[in-house]
């Protein structure tokens, strides 16, 4: 069986997604007057040299286009709102075909590890990885432990995701940071050849954000996926200088503070 490459979604050997995904997942509350528009942060991709942008189908069909198809798209194929008070579940809501038809170069999947919702996710997660593979596309599975009974910082419980992630058959698994560097290294040897990101979360003051971005690189992840640490920022492209720096360069922290005097 051939691998799937996950080369395209790659600068310099790392990954470093621009997440924009939350609209569905937290609602207009992230956003302000400019990130409200897909425009504002699909520039932010292109001109910041993310190595891909994850979206929701809608995002990608009005508006994935023109010079922004330079930058890879990861299509999600499922989503859930903050609305639903229900148990955690995600359910597909975008076929792979139509991802494709919208530009995907890869597909995306949240599945909340944990809830009691747990087997449907797995079930349509296991039908998308065979779809997507079938058409040479590497699947990333947004791995969040979830549900009345989890901890969802805990590091069993984190490491345990990360491993079925990788049981699951996803290329790359998106995945939190807890603070415990020993941990995610343990998480990284758990998805044996499955590759780790890191996503951004709240947004943070910029020295915080990329201190911890220099400790995950360290840590073994193959990169980040961010959103709000950037398209929330003041100067969403000087932040995106300074963590190039540290995701694609290696650079300290310190280093990469610089890049955030000037700019915009
Ligand atoms: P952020 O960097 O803004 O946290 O985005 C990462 C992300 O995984 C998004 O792709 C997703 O919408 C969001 O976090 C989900 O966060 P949660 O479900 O934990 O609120």
């Amino acid at each position: 069986m051939t691998r799937i490459s996950i080369s395209k979604l790659l600068h310099k050997d790392k990954a470093l997604f621009l997440a924009y995904d939350q609209g569905m997942e937290h609602g207009p509350t992230d956003f302000n007057a400019k990130n409200v528009d897909p425009q504002f942060i699909f520039d932010i991709a292109l001109e910041g040299g993310y190595s891909a942008f994850a979206c929701l189908p809608g995002v990608a069909e009005k508006h994935y286009e023109g010079a922004y198809k330079d930058v890879p798209i990861i299509v999600k194929l499922n989503a859930s709102t903050k609305l639903a008070k229900i148990n955690p579940i995600s359910r597909q809501i975008c076929s792979v075909e139509r991802a494709i038809k919208a530009g995907a170069s890869a597909v995306g999947f949240t599945i909340y590890d944990g809830s009691p919702n747990e087997p449907d996710m797995f079930h349509e997660f296991g039908k998308i990885v065979e779809q997507a593979h079938d058409y040479g596309l590497p699947v990333v599975a947004w791995m969040y432990p979830r549900g009345p009974n989890i901890n969802e910082l805990d590091n069993n419980v984190l490491s345990y995701a990360s491993r079925i992630g990788m049981e699951l058959g996803a290329d790359i698994i998106k995945v939190k940071f807890n603070g415990d560097v020993d941990n995610l290294r343990w998480m990284v040897r758990c998805a044996g050849r499955t590759k780790v990101v890191i996503s951004g979360g709240d947004r943070k003051d910029p020295l915080t954000f990329l201190t911890e971005a220099k400790k995950v690189m360290d840590a073994g992840v193959l990169g980040m996926a961010v959103g709000r640490n950037v398209w929330q920022a003041e100067k969403p492209y000087s932040i995106t200088q300074a963590l190039k720096a540290v995701v694609y360069d290696g650079k300290s922290s310190a280093e990469a503070v610089q890049y955030l005097q000037s700019g915009r």
